[in-house]
């Protein structure tokens, strides 16, 4: 089996691109090691800080945003970083070709239960190399990425990863490599497995609850088979679900925060797992149009995210043209 570097090193991507990764994957490691101490290694709980988006910190969250931060800012070839866990971007080296965006923990509130959580990056190329960088220089749609993956901490540490060539599956050996488990991964194009948090029915748009009402009639329905549910509040547990035997995965905008998109945060949620979805031949979509299409405002922003096999994103859009909405 080959491992990580020697995989990286059988692609032709730039070089140095080969080494932000290897330093993801490596601060992943250590991520890792740290969740698998469990309670035993006095990171469960919370801070007493919030970060910018206003959520209580999880102490492994402060731990993995700090990791992650120390090494990308330390490799050479990054240029800056920006993090759910940061208000604002952060520069980095002058001579730095790449800007990584990171989750460095989500679905933290999972972490006390012993719930699978994982970390999740996108790399954009940078627009101003040589000098300081500035938000601006981030804000560039989904479709500017030049690689993006996923590390899930689940009873198998994983590295799930696209350069642009498809997505790759590698896994985190005893020996403390990672070594590919599967190449080209397809997402199925059908599924009758659909994962949203139902308990913000009451506040989707129509064609959402019209959509999801059709999915519960089952054989009996107009979408005409029986569907089953998943929510585990880790998206990248979802995705990884999603990527390995298909489904679709929905946060769509609802009225508890209208005059947000959504809840998850496009540039180092929506758009990495845009990009590896779409990679391996499954769509992605706000219901309106491709998130990777989308021209960022600012760092943070949200968007509603409808992810997963083809032919039920488009069944969704389907609902969204003829509501008008
Ligand atoms: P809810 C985790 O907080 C996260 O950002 C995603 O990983 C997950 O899919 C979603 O939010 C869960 O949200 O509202 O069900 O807790």
């Amino acid at each position: 089996m080959l491992n990580l570097h020697d995989a990286l090193k059988h692609t032709d991507i730039d070089p140095s691109l080969k080494e932000v990764l290897d330093t993801i994957a490596a601060t992943c490691k250590s991520i890792g090691g740290k969740l698998k101490g469990g309670a035993l290694s006095s990171v469960y709980g919370s801070e007493s800080s919030e970060n910018i988006q206003g959520e209580v910190q999880k102490k492994l969250d402060v731990v993995a945003n700090a990791l992650l931060k120390h090494a990308l800012l330390n490799n050479r070839h990054v240029a800056g970083v920006a993090s759910e866990e940061e208000e604002d971007v952060i520069g980095g080296s002058d001579e730095g070709r790449y800007l990584v965006t990171f989750d460095p923990l989500d679905g933290s509130s999972n972490i006390d239960i012993n719930v699978s959580v994982g970390t999740i990056f996108s790399i954009l190329p940078t627009k101003t190399p040589g000098s300081q960088v500035t938000m601006q220089d981030f804000l560039q749609p989904g479709h500017q990425q030049v690689a993006a993956g996923y590390v899930l901490y689940g009873p198998a540490i994983t590295l799930v990863l696209t350069t642009g060539n498809g997505v790759d599956m590698y896994a985190l050996d005893y020996d403390g490599d990672y070594y590919q488990t599967h190449k080209q991964i397809q997402v199925p194009k059908a599924t009758q497995e659909f994962a949203i948090n139902m308990s913000n029915q009451r506040f989707w748009e129509a064609p959402m609850q019209d959509y999801i009402a059709d999915v519960l009639q089952g054989e009996e329905g107009p979408i005409g088979k029986r569907f089953n549910m998943r929510w585990i509040a880790s998206m990248v547990a979802e995705i990884h679900r999603i990527l390995t035997r298909g489904g679709i995965f929905m946060y769509p905008w609802d009225s508890r925060e209208a005059d947000k998109p959504g809840k998850l945060r496009l540039m180092y949620e929506g758009n990495p797992m845009s990009f590896l979805v779409e990679q391996a031949g499954g769509a992605c979509s706000t219901s309106q149009g491709s998130i990777m299409d989308i021209q960022p405002e600012q760092i943070h922003q949200r968007v509603p995210v409808i992810m997963g096999s083809k032919e039920e994103v488009e069944r969704i859009e389907v609902y969204h043209q003829q509501s008008g909405d």
